[in-house]
């Protein structure tokens, strides 16, 4: 039989009258949009940014193959300085997201001594923003820029945290803290006056008034038995607290846990293996850096690609979509409880792992949260006894304001400012339920917390009732592990933060 032409064949096909169209169809060349691997030498050791298996990845390939590497987007580190001339970070260095509040000069490159006591800010750096080139690693954010604020290593008052939280408030998007009050276990301490003003200044009138973004480490102190509702950075509304996660999902030994983590980034474990590869004082690189900082600065890098994509999300947006898309990791474990808003939530990792992928996806459609209301509920309560047994809860039961201009249907954070008396304070436990059910541990007892002190106004901040309607009984347990330890329950006052009309987007 003859073998017709394409046009031949074509020319036959359509003198079919039911033929409408036909075309020889040919192969089109189609590439596949890899990322090209980086060229960066450490880049196979970054198991953190290339995981691909898609329960346990932050999605940052995804968003780089879409292009979104923190262009544009300023990231400030508050740390002990910076070794602003290191050949992996000097590209990205920049000078007006700098200060030094020890010398009280511009320039906050790092003072060496014998034992490079000073490497930590360079490392928290190292991981948002070291450049793509032929050395070390690579940032998470590779294409942003980032700033360095000293603070540590030297004589701190609450005037120099607060003006390194207030420094270039106009310039700088991102601001990175992984440092706080000592993780031993025994202190209760957050910011001063100034610098808790200088928070909630940063979160309202920063970044032209979308508000500074905070990132905060969640500490390392869980093998002293410490939990980071005794950390007032990390309780604060206006930051971010970040705890670790480790390469198989779970609450490495020294992540601290509290109702106040908003969500969670990797970091190392007991395997000396799966480190977090960074930037290192003398021009060198680390595969050491660890702890929760790293996840902190790994989830700094990835907020930047967000504010990539969307330069209008306020510090609350941010938030809310942070709760929305962070991946619940170690499904099994059994602190995970499902609150009134149908949100997955735990004290280790709060709403999950933080996923770059998700975030740039939601950022590209997302519509500004309505305005925020705060509905305070101050309680009479007669000074009670702390007993072993709380069969008596305090009972707050609270209307949301309802009908004033203060109504709050739905939360985001809420804050119970809490005082009491104790001859033992790390033998206090404090839950706090929510009317829809969902229950806070808003302090868990510390083996080596022995203050006499007690707790005087301290705001214990809990994420875990986001998207809950507030209206309806709250529940607050405080209770003794020890018998003998004598303390009376003062005060409760509730503050509730979120909104009056759906912020569903
Ligand atoms: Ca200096
Ligand atoms: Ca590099
Ligand atoms: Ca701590």
């Amino acid at each position: 039989m003859r073998r017709h032409s394409p046009l031949e064949t074509r020319k036959r096909l359509l003198s079919e009258k039911n033929v409408i169209w036909a075309r020889q169809q040919k192969a089109l060349v189609r590439v596949k949009r890899n990322v090209e691997d980086p060229l960066d030498p450490l880049w196979k050791e970054q198991w953190y940014i290339s995981s691909t298996n898609p329960e346990l990845s932050h999605g940052i390939l995804t968003a780089w193959r879409s292009n979104r590497t923190g262009r544009g987007v300023v990231v400030a580190i508050i740390d002990d300085g910076l070794e602003i001339d290191h050949p992996d970070l000097r590209d990205n260095y920049d000078p007006k997201a700098s200060y030094d509040f020890i010398d009280n000069d511009p320039i906050p490159q790092i003072h060496y001594d014998s034992a490079n006591s000073n490497k930590h800010g360079t490392r928290c750096a190292g991981v948002v923003a070291a450049a793509s080139n032929q050395i070390c690693g690579i940032g998470v954010a590779f294409r942003s820029r980032i700033g360095g604020i000293r603070l540590l290593n030297g004589r701190v008052t609450d005037i120099t945290e607060a003006s390194a939280l207030g420094f270039g408030l106009q310039y700088i998007h991102i601001y990175l803290a992984s440092w706080g009050p000592d993780d031993n276990g025994k202190k209760m301490d957050g910011p001063g006056y100034l610098a808790r003003k200088a928070l909630r200044h940063g979160a309202i009138k920063g970044r032209r008034g979308l508000g500074s973004i905070y990132v905060w480490a969640s500490g390392n102190g869980r093998s002293y038995g410490d939990t980071c509702s005794c950390d007032g950075f990390v309780n604060s509304v206006y930051s971010i607290a970040i705890s670790s996660v480790d390469e198989s999902g779970r609450s490495p030994w020294y992540s601290e846990w509290c109702a106040s983590i908003l969500a969670s980034a990797f970091s190392n474990s007991k395997k000396a293996d799966k480190r977090v590869i960074s930037t290192d004082l003398h021009g060198k690189c680390t595969d050491k850096h660890s702890g929760t900082s790293a996840a902190a600065s790994i989830a700094a890098g990835i907020f930047a690609i967000a504010l990539e994509v969307n330069m209008n999300l306020t510090w609350r947006c941010l938030q809310h979509m942070v709760v929305r898309t962070s991946k619940v990791i170690s499904p099994t474990d059994n602190d995970w409880v499902i609150n009134g808003a149908g949100y997955r939530v735990s004290h280790k990792f709060g709403f999950g792992l933080v996923d770059a992928a998700g975030l740039t996806a939601l950022a590209r459609v997302w519509a500004r949260v309505p305005k925020q209301h705060v509905c305070v509920e101050t309680v009479k309560i007669r000074p009670q006894p702390i007993q072993t047994s709380a069969r008596h809860g305090v009972v707050i039961t609270s209307l949301g304001c309802r009908n004033s201009h203060d109504e709050v249907r739905f939360l985001e954070h809420v804050v119970a400012i809490i005082s009491l008396t104790s001859t033992d304070r790390g033998s206090i436990r404090i839950v706090l339920t929510s009317p829809m059910g969902t229950p806070s541990e808003l302090l868990h007892p510390r083996r080596n917390d022995h203050s006499k002190d007690g707790i005087l106004n301290w705001p214990f901040m809990t994420t875990h009732c986001w998207g809950e309607n507030p209206q309806g009984e709250w529940i607050l347990h405080v209770r003794k592990t020890v018998q003998s330890v004598e303390g009376i329950l003062q005060s409760v006052t509730l503050y509730l933060y979120g909104t009056k009309e759906d912020p569903k987007n």
